[in-house]
This record gives structure tokens, sequence and C-alpha cells, in this order.
């Protein structure tokens, strides 16, 4: 690791590069096009800034660098390098296909066929069953425009309260808790160029060295001027690598962890008491939970031995300035808002939080993360991250709507009670799908597929053939990424721009002309004004602006013009002369009183530990060179070269144990379910803990095995910890 640091020290040309591939990016080349697109990767939430040019004779377009876009500088990983890969007509859909009869095979159809057929099935499902029995299931890829136009689409033309999306999968633990600390939810209260200027950061559960590896710049810049890096993670990962102190806690040891931790703050006489008293409240209850997780105590449930407890603790507690980072690792659990409660107790006890370079944030993960969670895709939310049962709220959407408040909906299902339900008695019937690979990526995904399977109607809007598309009675092919204007909002709450670089195959249509097509057919409310479905971006985005205005997401002053003119725009801008907000809290927080507030939380176990049955912890997540279900990467011969296939990363010791050599095929079994890949033998995971990448479909499906226990308030699944049984496939007791 050491090179990769010196590389950047010291600007070797030949070592930046092999520290570049080290960290699977790609700095490309500075050659500009006349006629290059800026624009921003597909993917995930760093929302990387790239100059689209060419065409070249291996795709429609040419991915260069755009060193100017302050987040990534000119620097992307390899998924956003060969991210044109998927414009090619060889590997997506370039027309609707529809299945005749269930069990039937997928054919060509035209469009107006498809939408026929769609609005038939979504009407037919509604007459008989009720609005409520036809669902949709958004995605947090999708534009702000797609996704706010998806919410208004289920609320006003189909009357169903059962909206909700795979980003209930991702961060909702850490926004549930944001809420409930601070009083509002944006991943990171500050900008990722404040990193380099704290203290001490704890990144929890977080490997943006594989997730988002031009953000690791941040934390090396952060070492290089001084500053304590600590990474919490059950494996040796490239992050923890980088790290000055790494814990390495069993899966689901975060809570107890970060309660010990304050412990010894209070212990230690760290408490910024002057801070507690003037900014926050609840505290009293919060250090007595602490002071019930004394070390040896947290030694016992995490693993982590109490002199590292205590190092941890002074490094944090001593810091003049510190923020604490988590992602998925501690918030995919049923007990993950409590868990980033207590991390966001920890920051508050220690005076870092609202004030320059300290503060909590989430990571969030996928390239709108941050937007779509906020313009209504979910299932309790209007647009501007409001309430839908907050009457004040329903009236301000609905006027910018035209429609009467009483006619939208309550709060529906959570994303995995919805797709539980499917096809039951008063569950959803009817399912309209854009932006997610739930057959693949949700918990228990066995069962989830038998449920898709079962509705009266599933249709698909995708840019590829995902394995749940394969599952659909209709499939509608729309535009991706460098084919339309759209806006995203980045880790940072910054809203930024992607522009249409090339024209869509002709059999391809946007989703929000899909949308307006559907909407024709459905029938909207009387008095629905005519253009009430925009399908330019910029028009659904200023109606957006409109129905923002006023709410925690507040993005009336951001404007396509603005954007491009400044970076990206910072919610919440609530005025066209209001310069975005980069930095939140440091003179408030968003709570009624102004204060954050305390959670004062305890440790509990997962919802399933470990037994003589299913001795070990499986923990599931993210490999550099392949994104989430891998609908989109595993069509990209590069990315699969580097990241073939599925296997079951466990200890050395543990090998022995079970007899099981590198590489020799491995069966995991869990109460839910068993999957066959094989093993990586490495001394960076903890003997009592496996660890499986979800990112494909089949034997080696990950989440054939996970939990779907939902944690009570965020309603998330417990991804990151089930227990199950390992042996080698060959010998594998038979059930
Ligand atoms: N290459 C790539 N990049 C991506 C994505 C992708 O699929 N591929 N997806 C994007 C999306 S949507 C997201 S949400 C982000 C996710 O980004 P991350 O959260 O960084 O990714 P994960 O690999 O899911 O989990 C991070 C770490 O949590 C650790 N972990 C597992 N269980 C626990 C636990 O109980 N406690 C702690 N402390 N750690 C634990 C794992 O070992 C893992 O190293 O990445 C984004 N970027
Ligand atoms: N075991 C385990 N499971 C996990 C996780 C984990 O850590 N462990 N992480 C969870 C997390 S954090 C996430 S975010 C989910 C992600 O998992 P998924 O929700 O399955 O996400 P993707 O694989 O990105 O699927 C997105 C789909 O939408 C398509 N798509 C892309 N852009 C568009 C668009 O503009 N419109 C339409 N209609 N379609 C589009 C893509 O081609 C792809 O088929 O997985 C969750 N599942
Ligand atoms: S880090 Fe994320 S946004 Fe940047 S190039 Fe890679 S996938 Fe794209
Ligand atoms: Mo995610």
């Amino acid at each position: 690791m050491s090179e990769a640091y010196r590389a950047r020290n010291i600007g070797d040309p030949v070592a930046k590069q092999r520290a570049a591939t080290f960290l699977g990016m790609t700095l490309t080349s500075t050659a500009a096009l006349a006629a290059a697109t800026d624009t921003h990767c597909p993917y995930c939430s760093l929302q990387c800034g790239m100059r689209l040019g060419g065409p070249t004779a291996d795709a429609p377009v040419e991915v260069l660098e755009r060193p100017d876009f302050p987040v990534n500088r000119g620097a992307l990983c390899g998924k956003g390098r060969s991210a044109p890969a998927l414009l090619a007509r060889d590997v997506r859909l370039t027309g609707p296909l529809l299945r005749d009869h269930p069990g039937g095979p997928l054919r060509s159809a035209g469009w107006p066929e498809a939408l026929d057929r769609v609005a038939a099935g979504l009407a037919r499902v509604r007459a008989e069953h009720g609005p409520d029995a036809v669902g949709v299931f958004g995605g947090g890829g999708l534009t702000n425009e797609k996704a706010y136009l998806l919410g208004k689409f289920a609320r006003v033309v189909l009357g169903t309260a059962n909206i909700d999306y795979n980003g209930r999968f991702c961060m909702s633990s850490a926004a549930a808790a944001h809420r409930r600390a601070f009083g509002l939810d944006r991943g990171l209260p500050f900008p990722l160029e404040d990193i380099p200027h704290t203290g001490c950061l704890v990144l929890v559960g977080a490997n943006p060295a594989e997730t988002m590896p031009p953000a690791v710049r941040y934390f090396r810049e952060l070492r290089e001027t001084g500053g304590t890096l600590i990474v919490v993670d059950p494996r040796r990962t490239r992050t923890a690598e980088l790290a000055d102190l790494h814990l390495q806690p069993r899966p689901g040891g975060d809570l107890a962890l970060a309660l010990g931790l304050l412990h010894l703050v209070v212990a230690d006489g760290l408490v910024d008491e002057e801070f507690v008293a003037r900014r926050t409240t609840g505290f009293e209850q919060a250090r007595a939970s602490a002071m019930a997780h004394w070390p040896d105590r947290v030694e016992r449930i995490t693993g982590v031995p109490v002199h590292r407890l205590r190092e941890a603790a002074r490094l944090f507690g001593e810091a003049e300035t510190g923020m604490v980072l988590t992602a998925r690792g501690p918030e995919q659990h049923s007990k993950g808002t409590d868990t980033v409660g207590a991390w966001i107790d920890l920051c508050l006890a220690t005076g870092k939080a609202g004030r320059p370079y300290s503060g909590y944030g989430c990571l969030t993960g996928q390239g709108n993360g941050q937007g779509g969670r906020e313009h209504g895709q979910k299932a309790d939310q209007l647009p501007g991250y409001r309430s839908i049962e907050d009457p004040a709220a329903r009236e301000h959407v609905a006027a910018v709507w035209g429609v009467d408040p009483a006619t939208i909906p309550g709060p529906g299902k959570s994303a995995y009670e919805l797709l539980d339900g499917l096809g039951e008695p008063g569950g959803v019937k009817a399912l309209l799908l854009a932006g997610s690979n739930p057959a693949v990526s949700a918990p228990n995904a066995g069962h989830v597929t038998e449920r898709l399977r079962s509705l009266d109607l599933l249709v698909v809007a995708d840019l590829v053939l995902s394995e749940t598309a394969r599952l659909a009675d209709v499939v509608l092919p729309v535009t991706q990424w460098a084919e339309e204007d759209g806006t995203t909002t980045n880790l940072e709450g910054r809203v930024i721009l992607r522009r249409r670089a090339l024209d869509p195959p002709e059999g391809v249509r946007s989703e929000l002309w899909v949308l307006r097509e559907l909407a024709a057919r459905l029938g909207v409310p009387e008095g629905f004004p005519a253009d009430g479905f925009p399908v330019e971006a910029e028009q659904a985005f200023d109606e957006l602006r409109r129905a923002s205005a006023g709410g925690d997401a507040d993005y009336a002053g951001i404007s396509y013009a603005r954007i491009a003119a400044e970076d990206g725009v910072f919610w919440p801008c609530p005025a066209e002369d209001h310069p975005g907000t980069r930095r939140l809290f440091l003179d408030r927080f968003a709570t009624p009183d102004g204060r954050a507030r305390f959670a004062a939380v305890t440790h509990r176990p997962a919802d399933e530990e470990p037994d003589a049955a299913y001795p070990l912890y499986l923990t599931t997540g993210r490999v550099l060179s392949q994104y989430q279900s891998g609908a989109q990467t595993r069509r990209v011969a590069e990315l699969n070269a580097a990241a073939p296939g599925p296997y079951v990363e466990m200890h050395p010791r543990l090998a022995e144990r079970l007899g099981i050599a590198d590489g020799e095929p491995v069966a995991v079994t869990s109460r839910r379910g068993r999957a066959v890949a094989p093993a990586r033998i490495t001394d960076a995971i903890r003997p009592d803990t496996v660890f499986m990448p979800f990112h494909w479909a089949g034997a080696g499906r990950a989440n054939s095995l996970t939990n779907p226990a939902l944690d009570p308030v965020s309603r998330m699944p417990e991804f990151k910890l089930c227990a199950v049984r390992v042996e080698p496939a060959q010998k594998e007791a038979t059930p």
C-alpha cells in the first residue's frame, strides 16, 4: 500500500499508474474532443464527472477525463471507464418483449401493443382487487426526474399506496437515524473535500477502496496531513489496509462497539460537556446506557480486544475534530438504525458534529441513492423529503400536481414486505418495476423469485434483460445514462446533471415517455393538467423544484443552468439567489429546538446468531469490478475478466478444520437456502465468518441465504449477517 501513497506523493507516472491499477482506477486520456459532452458516471453515488467523446470502434462513445470536476478530478474506476459497453446493441434491449401466456416465451412486440397490454393488465387488477393491489418498485439509480414522476404516477394514476424502492435495502437505516438525531437526512453533511481536514475519521463497515475508488484520495490525504484513520470491518479489506487502526469485530458487533467507545470516552473524561449542554438533548440516558457496556463486556460481544477499544476511544476522543462515516456494514442489520444512532451518539458526546470538519455521515450507494429517496419513491414520502402523513405536505404536493389532497394515498408497504406479499391475498397482484433486479439482490431471493412468478402481471422497465426482467410478462426497454438528460444527487447532497450524448436505438424509449403514455391509457383525475407527465427532463425537474419547495430537501433554487455553471448545487437551496448548502448544521440542527438528539440505545443480538446447526456468520458485500445484482456489469467483458464469478471467502484455520482447499467448491447453507461457490482462502477475514459478494445469480447467489429479518424503524433487511453451515460441496450431507 505504501507504494500507492508514494506514487501520489512523488507524482511518478509509472508508480501512479500502478497505484491506480491497484485501486482499479484508470486515469483516462486527457485528449478532449470538440463535440464532447460533460456528464457523470451511470453507477455509484460518487457520480464521478466524465467527458464523453467518440465514437470508437468498440462503442458509440468514448470516456474521457473531466479533470475540472471536483469530486473525482478525472479519476474513474473500471466500471465508469467501461460504461459505454452497455450502449452496444448486442448487450441491451432494443424493443419491447411480451409473453402471450404464463410459462410461454418472451417475444418481440411493438410499443403500442406492449403499452396497451400493460395498461389493460394494471386496470384489470385495479378493478378486481382495488388500487393497492397494483404495486410499483423503483430504484436509487433512477434520476431525480424519473423517481419523481414514478412516485407521482403511483399516487395519481394508479392511486396505490404501494410504491417502494431498492433504497430501502441501501441507506434506510442511516436515513432513519439521521432524522432521529438531526431532524434531516442528507448522506454527508459536508463535502468530501472536508475529509482531509479532520483530525480522526472512523470508517465503519465501508470499503471505498472497492466501492468508490476515486474517493480514496480523500482518506489518503487525511493521513498525509497528519489525521488518523480508523476502519471497522470484520475483514481486512483494501480500505482497512489504509488505516492507522483496524478494528475487526464480529458481524453485527457495531452497536456494542460504539457503545463501548462511548463508555470509554465518558470514563476518560473526554466528553465535550459544553457542546453537549449547548447543542444536544438526551445525553443522560445515552450515558447511562453506555455505562452498561463496559470494555470487557464489549470485548466478549464484539471480539475486539479491550486494548484496541481503548486505543480507538483515545484517538477519536482526543482529536480536536472528527468524523464517523458508516456504509452498509453496520447499517444492513435488523438493528441498523440503533447502530447508526450509537455512532452518532459518540460524535455528539465528543462534540464532533455541527462544527467545521466534524460530523457523522453516511456514504450513500447508488448513483442517485440520495435524490432517489427524496422525491416520492419511498412508501412513506412525498417529494422534497416530505412525510406522506403530514396534512400540510399533502396539500402542498397536491396543489403542484393539480389533484385533491384527499386522493393521495397514505403510506404503503416497505420494499421487502411488498415483495414478500406479492400474489398473496391482500398483497400486490400487478407490479411495475423500474431500476432494480430483486431476483438477485433481494434478501431470501429464492422466495422473492417465487413471489414474482406468482403475480398476475409483472412489468419490468430496464436497459438489459436482467434476471427479474426474464420473469416479466412485459419488458419495456428504456433509455440510459448517456442517452438522456437528468439530475442525480450524489453522496454529498450535490445535485449534478447528466447530459444526453447520443441517440438511443430506435426501439428504446425514455422512461418519462413511457409514464406519459401509460397515464394517457389509464386515465388521469378530472382537472389534471395536460402536461402533468412531461417527457422533457428539464420540464420534469422544474416541476420537482416546485414540489420540493419548502420541504427538507428543497431544490427550488436549483436549475439545469446553475448546475452546469457551478459543478453541482448542494440542497437545501430554497431560492435562485441562495448559494446552496455545502455544510449542514453549523449553527443549528434541523430539529424543532435546533438541538441534536441522543439515541440512547442498547446492544441486542442479531435476528439469527450462529448455533450448533448453523455455526458460522455469513456476511455479504461487494467487489471492485461488479456492480450490485450484476445486471449491467456482468455484461461487460473487461469487468467479467477482473471478477468472473462468486466465491466464499474464509480463513485458513476454518478451511483446514472443514477440510476445504483453496478454489474447491463449497456449499453454504442457511435456514432459507443453499449456495455453491469456490472457496477463497485468506487470513484477512475472521475465522468465525465467511463472506460472499452478492453480484451473481444462479448457484452462487448469496441472497439465496440471507435473512429478511427487518429493522423495526427503517425496515432494512439483515443482509450483513445470517447463520450458515459450510462444507465441501462434494461431501455435503444430504438433507
Ligand atoms: N464496485 C462496486 N461499487 C459499488 C457498488 C457495487 O455493487 N460495486 N454498489 C454501490 C452501492 S449501491 C452501495 S450501497 C455502496 C456500498 O458500499 P460499502 O458499504 O463500502 O460496500 P459493502 O461491500 O456492501 O460493505 C462494506 C464492508 O462492510 C463489511 N461488513 C460486513 N458486515 C459488517 C458488520 O457487521 N459490521 C461492519 N462494521 N462491517 C461489516 C464488509 O466486510 C465490507 O467490507 O457501494 C456502491 N459502490
Ligand atoms: N446480500 C446482499 N444483498 C444486497 C446488498 C448487500 O450488501 N448484500 N446490498 C443491497 C443494496 S445497498 C442495494 S442498493 C441493492 C441493489 O440491487 P438492485 O436493486 O438489484 O440494483 P441493480 O443491480 O443496480 O439493478 C438495477 C437495474 O436497473 C437497471 N437500470 C439502470 N438504470 C436504469 C434506468 O434508468 N431505468 C430503468 N428502468 N432501469 C435501469 C439496471 O440495468 C439493473 O437491471 O442490493 C441490495 N442487496
Ligand atoms: S467510483 Fe462510482 S461514480 Fe466513480 S467511476 Fe466508479 S462507479 Fe462510477
Ligand atoms: Mo446500495
